[in-house]
């Protein structure tokens, strides 16, 4: 058995959050646990379908993957979210809606350097020639967190070191 909780990932477009969310999941998975990712590739087209990267809709974007998370939380699941959540005060919100210690708060310290060199999806480039407005990191802020349960060095770890860091924690805490 295992406790629920969320570890939730946070961190640049790029920073490696859906990547390393999906791999903490296999190792999960190995050893039996209950899991489920949510981000934005299952929740931007549907639950989220109406909401833009505007500041408002960011906010509207947290509030509701959050509350979700309550519910697959609730339901027992140990939870993983990957979204950018640049902002402190809705990253507080979602920790605030669940018990103490069930919101494990992951940051993907990927320097912004280092995604836009990688910049996989080109959509760095293009925020970078304005076509893309309000593009976190270039034209839009990403508030770090100030004292994450974890601090994940994506942006010079290996894949595998990272997940051994998370699963470790997990093991600390009891969860896992
Ligand atoms: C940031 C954007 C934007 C803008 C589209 N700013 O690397 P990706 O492509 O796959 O991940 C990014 C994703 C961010 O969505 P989130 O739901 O995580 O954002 S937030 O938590 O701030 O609500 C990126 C893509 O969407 N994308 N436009 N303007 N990222």
């Amino acid at each position: 058995g295992h406790r629920s909780a969320v570890l939730w990932f946070t961190g640049l477009s790029g920073a490696g959050k859906s990547t390393l969310a999906h791999a903490v999941e296999e190792r999960l998975h190995e050893m039996g646990a209950k899991t489920f990712v949510i981000d934005g590739d299952n929740v931007r087209h549907g639950l989220c379908g109406d909401l833009s990267f505007s500041d408002e809709d960011r906010v509207e974007n947290i509030r509701r993957v959050g509350e979700v998370t309550r519910l697959f939380v609730e339901a027992g699941l140990i939870t993983l979210t990957a979204f950018i959540s640049p902002f402190r005060s809705d990253r507080a919100k979602v920790r605030a809606l669940l018990a103490e210690g069930d919101f494990i708060e992951v940051y993907c310290r990927t320097p912004l350097e280092v995604c836009e060199s990688r910049d996989v999806k080109g959509l760095y480039a293009k925020a970078r020639a304005g076509d893309i407005p309000a593009f976190t990191g270039i034209s839009s802020p990403y508030e770090e967190p100030e004292n994450p349960e974890i601090i994940a060095e994506t942006g010079t770890l290996e894949l595998d070191e990272c997940v051994d860091h998370v699963i470790s924690y997990l093991r600390e805490q009891c969860i896992i």
